[in-house]
């Protein structure tokens, strides 16, 4: 699953440009989908290149990574143009020391502010809290093996430009070869 963006249209000229949908509205969404609002009858024509432009709202199929969007207007100037970031969210590792999956990796995360990683058992006993620019965790809190479970976690940063603290959580399965 992928992070994706609601932007309205209140926010293409002000610092409020991008707020993250809610967790429930992620389900059953394309990967690497972005959807922008503009709540006018105002006709906006959007693009990811800057060349080609098109009338729907709706960008999917989207690639993990920074990407940015090309907002123009009806009166044809210059776009608005915003950078985003596709964040490849993680439901699954299997931290055995087999090199597939064993380590929860936000690296692309490391562009954001304040981020911090939070990882807790179904109890809501922190296993994991993310130092300063750390982004990865090999799922062993002081080199313990946990019991293959599913786990919560919380994604949590600062937007640099915008300053608005984002969030995003979830259950991730951590499994352990038993
Ligand atoms: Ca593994």
């Amino acid at each position: 699953m992928y992070f994706f963006y609601l932007i309205t249209n209140a926010q293409l000229d002000t610092e409020h440009w991008f707020a993250p949908m809610s967790a429930s509205s992620l389900q059953g969404t394309p990967k690497g989908f972005l959807y922008l609002s503009t709540h006018e009858t105002t006709p906006y024509r959007y693009s990811l290149n800057g060349i080609d432009y098109q009338n729907s709202n709706i960008f999917t199929g989207l690639s993990r990574g920074t990407h940015k969007v090309f907002v123009l207007g009806a009166d044809g100037c210059s776009p608005v143009t915003k950078e985003f970031l596709v964040i490849n969210i993680i439901n699954a590792i299997t931290p055995n020391g087999d090199g597939i999956n064993d380590v929860l990796d936000y690296s692309e995360l490391r562009i954001k502010e304040n981020v911090n990683i939070e990882v807790s058992d179904r109890y809501g006993a922190v296993v994991y809290k993310s130092p300063k620019n750390v982004y990865t965790w090999d799922g062993k809190p002081g080199g313990r093996t946990l019991p293959t479970g599913t786990y919560w976690y919380v994604l949590q940063w600062m937007e640099p430009e915008t300053k608005l603290t984002v969030s995003y959580s979830g259950w991730i399965l951590i499994k352990n070869r038993e």
